[in-house]
């Protein structure tokens, strides 16, 4: 088989169009809303209009280029309110958006969850609560049944450690919480909801692969000293083996329970929870943005930052790659997402030279090839984005797109990076095309 090349997007990020086809509300509707949890009131109402131009938008995507598009479903839209049968109007669309990507030889990559929960089910208690669980496994096999002839690689979850972290505890993201407990709560639930549907999804005994994606980096300690050593194997447990050891394992490591009970959090776990968890995976979908580097203190960031105030750490990337190949052997892995925000300056033609992004995913790619040679198990990398989008709680002010949106026209114009992004791919094809 040979390397996949993609872009990736997510529904809510670029679809707009929130109220059309009988979609409800998600927790980001509602949270937009909220005055002052999004930067500039942004909403993501309109945000790229990809559902009303998704036919133009995936012949960009073939002037790119790529051989797979990484895209997610809004679960309110294909099941209104979380509950009940599919929706075919809001169905439809992807049903359309995947016969339009074959038709151009991309192939489609879904992603069931990315972060869009029906608002119903958050007012029912969100993922802190079992039963949502189950909602997401119901849901996951309405959009299997009438996608999966057509689509080869299916991934339940994006980032369950930014829903649960970012939405349960911090509150910077949908919905908004601020509980610790019920954050961690949230962690066992997005595992079981993952296990419940990937295990529905391998009943049906179709010729897929099933996977999921996490955000992982490298954390490394500032010194070594133990107090910076100790945060540093905190922040790795939270981060990174909280959610593989069960995934690969069947089991959560006893130092995260351990520091999880010192701050009053139980990790609700019944009889049977951690088989689901544990089935076997056909791949990993990695998100390598960057590395945090620890003290006792905190997180310390130093060097070249990316527009969100990102370190720019692509030597983690390689890293990162060969402790995962290292620590959970035999699960090959995807890079899901890779990419960065940079203060992008439009020529009055619209063009971005975009030399700072270049530079930045050719480390990136150069890092993965590092890993590849050293053994990682690593058979894809997508870009993030295809386009500039609704950056979540910083609206749309960073612009991660390899394609400039002119959101007033919606304009799309490729950026240099989308240039040297479709040169790369091409080069790597005709010279020794990577395999696995
Ligand atoms: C990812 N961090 O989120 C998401 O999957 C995308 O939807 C998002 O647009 C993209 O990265 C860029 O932010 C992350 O702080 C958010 O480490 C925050 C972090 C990592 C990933």
């Amino acid at each position: 088989m040979s390397f996949r090349w993609g872009v990736a997007t997510s529904a809510y990020q670029i679809e707009g169009s929130t109220t059309a086809d009988g979609r409800t509300p998600s927790i980001w509707d509602t949270f937009c809303r909220t005055p002052g949890a999004v930067a500039n009131g942004d909403t993501g109402e309109a945000a790229c209009d990809h559902y009303r131009r998704m036919p133009e938008d995936v012949a960009l995507l073939a002037e790119l280029g790529v051989d797979t598009y990484r895209f997610s479903i809004s679960w309110p839209r294909v099941q209104p309110r979380g509950l009940g049968p599919v929706n075919p109007r809001g169905i439809a669309f992807y049903d359309r958006l995947v016969d339009e990507l074959l038709a151009r030889g991309i192939d489609p990559w879904i992603t069931l969850y990315h972060w869009d929960l029906p608002q119903e089910l958050e007012d029912a208690g969100g993922w802190p609560h079992r039963d949502t669980a189950y909602r997401f496994a119901d849901y996951a096999t309405l959009v299997f049944d009438r996608l999966a002839d057509r689509v080869p690689v299916w991934t339940t979850l994006n980032e369950p450690w930014c829903t649960a972290v970012y939405g349960y505890a911090d509150g910077i993201h949908a919905p908004g919480r601020r509980d610790f407990p019920a954050a961690v709560r949230a962690v066992h639930h997005l595992l079981l909801g993952h296990g419940l549907a990937a295990g529905l999804m391998r009943g049906r005994g179709r010729d897929v692969q099933i996977g999921i994606t996490l955000n992982l980096g490298q954390a490394r300690p500032a010194t070594d000293s133990p107090a910076d050593r100790d945060a540093t194997r905190r922040a790795d447990g939270l981060g990174v083996r909280m959610f593989l050891d069960p995934l690969v394992h069947g089991r959560y490591p006893d130092d995260v329970v351990a520091d999880l009970a010192g701050r009053g959090a139980v990790l609700p776990v019944r009889e049977g929870d951690l088989e689901l968890i544990s089935a076997p995976l056909d791949v990993l979908g990695v998100n390598y943005y960057f590395d945090a580097t620890l003290s006792a203190g905190g997180e310390v960031r130093t060097g070249p930052l990316t527009g969100m105030g990102w370190p720019i750490t692509p030597e983690g990337c390689a890293d990162l790659l060969l402790r995962i190949g290292r620590d959970y052997p035999g699960l090959p892995m995807v890079v899901t997402e890779n990419g960065a925000a940079f203060d992008d300056v439009a020529g009055d033609d619209g063009f971005v030279h975009d030399e700072d992004r270049v530079a930045f995913l050719a480390a990136h790619v150069a890092a993965v090839r590092l890993a590849r040679e050293k053994g990682a198990d690593v058979r894809g990398y997508f870009a993030w984005s295809f386009l500039d989008n609704f950056e979540w709680g910083h609206g749309y002010g960073p612009r991660f797109g390899l394609v400039r949106v002119d959101y007033p026209t919606q304009r799309r114009i490729p950026k240099q990076s989308a240039i040297w992004y479709r040169e790369t791919i091409k080069s790597y094809r005709d010279g020794s095309p990577w395999t696995y």
